[in-house]
């Protein structure tokens, strides 16, 4: 073990608050026990709130670990990123919608397995008469962790793509996508989040552009007869469970404590289709799903077929029990469950105003469908311009980013109810600016009921003049606040590459990743099968098998070296590589490139990748590795030799 793998959890603020000084790692007492387990987290971030006073510095020193994973969305590049926080360190890209130059996402058979199985076959169809398997592009908004009992359990990632109405997965074991399923009958998913209790579950997405639910042209400019779509998606299938038709379109989602309530914000309860008739109304709503009449409505056969998806009719004015429409003012945004697990905070964006729901007030209007839905409201602060997203740090306290202002409010959800109830409190602690135009904002842990109160990260839209300038297309800016003591310190600019719109910080003790792939794992399994089929030894292959005009070539890789130095093929054949990575050493990847075939794939320890081409190039073509490997690393190359056709 080196010096930093022996002391998780231990930030250099744990350090000096706890030394007042930073002596050395030994002689601050902590129990071994601690250092040495996986629990150290916790220890750690109890530890950390003391330190502040010693400088509440966000800097480790080298080789010194965060404590924190940061799961970052990157909007329109459509992949996920995971970053150290709180240094902002960016330690990882797993490619989900988009291509991956480094890795071949997008390109191996095992991620097109992944990026096409889960799609509708219209859309195969559609996909096809372009000569594509799959999307390019995505546009991933929303990271969530799975949950178990209100808390992050370390299995997946869900994010959404609102570019091509997709649903993917990330597995937290290899931090790779596993799952994409597109949702059909919705269009353009935008809000997502698993279910929290008592486990996910069920992962909840918006729809978030209303259209003919039966959308196959033959209604086209007839808005009255659009609608919108709410899918509960399975996360353990990523099969889709139900979905409800509501009125109005939808925005962001979140789920309650107890299991019972989803809940999601309607920005265009009018269902306008340009931006007048958008923002028309004084009111719009927030639609609450409930869970288990939607559930006994499925079995008792309430609900039609579409496209397979089982589909329930939520609407505005159906005396159903499926849904509740409450209003909340103008285009709400944002909507996000406390930790207290009672309270609902959904941003105003063109109202100053962020109006908090009660969950333990949701049993009272299902129950009596003539009680005013607003009897749900207990609070609506009035906060500051264009509040969007609101994060919580467990203490009571809220933190809402107000997009026009560029400012982060800090205010007290119970001085804020008892301001709605005609005490003369003020509710707002205190503002700090950033830099500039805030959209969501995240505390550690706070989407849970660990919140721990540490940090809080603004993710802001633009970033101006706070960078050297690159140019007309500029980096956004994501600032770390300091929010342990009262005031809110800005503490951290970090700036990002188009467009991250939300993050999750996960504490490190949840999220445990393997070093090396398993050989048994599921991802390469139709690999395993064809080599089966072929008799040969996938995990250490070196043979070229003939198939008609199909070959199929097996390697396997251990540093600097592939199990073949060349192999021979004829213009024309169809010619899929497996390539095993035989090395079980941390960080050996080992890759591959054919040059001039514009083929690259990443192979980590323990993994096989295989990628399918047609060989129409005639000639000598080398590969090689491109994860830089081995002092030999240049010397991991091989020829693929192409004899012309008719040769
Ligand atoms: S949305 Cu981007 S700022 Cu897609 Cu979560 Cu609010
Ligand atoms: Cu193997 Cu570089």
């Amino acid at each position: 073990m080196t010096e930093t793998t022996k002391r998780p959890g231990i930030s250099r603020r744990g350090v000096l608050g706890a030394t007042a000084g930073g002596a050395a790692l030994g002689a601050i007492g902590l129990p071994q026990a601690a250092l040495l387990t996986g629990t150290a987290g916790l220890a750690t971030v109890a530890s950390t709130g003391s330190a502040r006073a010693a400088g509440g510095s966000i800097n480790l020193e080298p080789g010194e670990l965060d404590d924190y994973y940061g799961f970052w969305s990157s909007g329109q590049t459509g992949e996920l990123r995971i970053l150290g926080f709180p240094s902002m360190r960016e330690l990882m890209r797993v490619p989900v919608f988009n291509r991956c130059s480094a890795t071949g996402w997008g390109q191996t058979n095992e991620s097109l397995k992944v990026l096409t199985e889960g799609l509708t076959e219209e859309t195969k169809a559609f996909l096809a008469k372009r000569g594509k398997v799959t999307y390019d592009n995505g546009d991933l908004h929303h990271p969530h962790m799975s949950f178990t009992d209100g808390t992050y359990d370390g299995r997946y990632v869900f994010v959404n793509d609102k570019a091509n109405t997709r649903i993917a997965r990330i597995r937290c074991d290899v931090m790779k996508c596993d799952k994409i399923t597109e949702i059909p009958n919705a269009h353009d998913i935008h809000g997502l989040r698993p279910q929290k209790f008592p486990r996910t579950g069920y992962v909840f997405a918006n729809g978030e552009h209303e259209t003919p639910l039966v959308n196959d042209g033959k209604i086209l400019d007839e808005p009255e007869k659009y609608v919108n779509i709410f899918t509960a998606l399975d996360g353990d299938t990523m099969k889709v469970a139900w979905q409800v038709i509501v009125s109005g379109n939808l925005d962001n989602t979140d789920a309650d404590y107890q299991g019972k309530y989803a809940f999601s914000t309607s920005y265009n309860s009018e269902m306008g289709m340009n931006l007048a008739e958008m923002t028309a109304n004084e009111m719009d709503h927030v639609v609450i799903f409930n869970l288990a009449e939607i559930e006994a409505g499925i079995k008792a056969g309430d609900y039609q077929e579409l496209n397979g998806v089982k589909v329930i009719d939520g609407r505005k004015g159906q005396n159903k029990n499926y849904t509740r429409y409450v209003p909340v003012p103008n285009s709400p945004h944002g909507i996000n469950t406390a930790p207290d697990m009672k309270h609902v905070c959904v941003a105003g964006k063109l109202s100053p105003t962020v109006s908090v729901l009660d969950v333990t007030k949701f049993d009272a209007i299902f129950a009596d469908p003539g009680l005013d839905p607003r009897s749900v409201v207990v609070a609506e602060p009035e906060l500051g311009l264009g509040p969007l997203h609101t994060a919580f740090d467990g203490k009571g306290n809220a933190y809402t980013t107000l997009f026009l202002d560029s400012q982060v409010v800090k205010w007290n959800i119970d001085a804020a109810i008892r301001l709605y109830n005609g005490e003369k409190v003020d509710p707002i602690i205190s503002k700090v600016d950033v830099h500039y135009q805030p959209g969501h904002n995240h505390t550690t842990m706070g989407e849970t009921k660990e919140a721990d109160g540490n940090w809080l990260i603004s993710l802001n839209k633009f970033s101006k003049d706070r960078f050297i300038n690159v140019g007309p297309l500029k980096p956004e800016n994501e600032q770390v606040i300091d929010i342990a003591t009262d005031e809110m310190k800005v503490v951290h600019d970090g700036p990002t590459f188009a467009e991250p719109h939300d993050v999750i910080l996960v504490r490190r003790d949840i999220v445990n990743p393997a070093n090396l792939w398993t050989r048994e794992d599921s991802m390469w399994e139709d690999a395993r099968k064809q080599a089966e089929a072929d008799g040969v030894d996938l995990d250490w292959g070196a043979d070229v098998i003939r198939d008609g005009n199909k070959v199929r070539v097996y390697m396997h890789s251990v540093a600097p070296v592939f199990s073949l130095e060349k192999f021979t093929v004829k213009q024309g054949d169809e010619v899929t590589v497996y390539i095993t990575n035989q090395d079980s050493v941390d960080d050996v990847t080992h890759g591959f490139t054919l040059a001039n075939y514009g083929i690259a794939m990443e192979i980590s320890p323990q993994a096989t990748s295989s990628v399918t081409f047609t060989a129409d190039r005639p000639g000598v073509h080398w590969f090689y590795c491109q994860w830089f490997c081995h002092a030999l690393h240049m010397e991991m190359r091989g020829r693929m030799l192409v004899e012309p056709a008719g040769a």
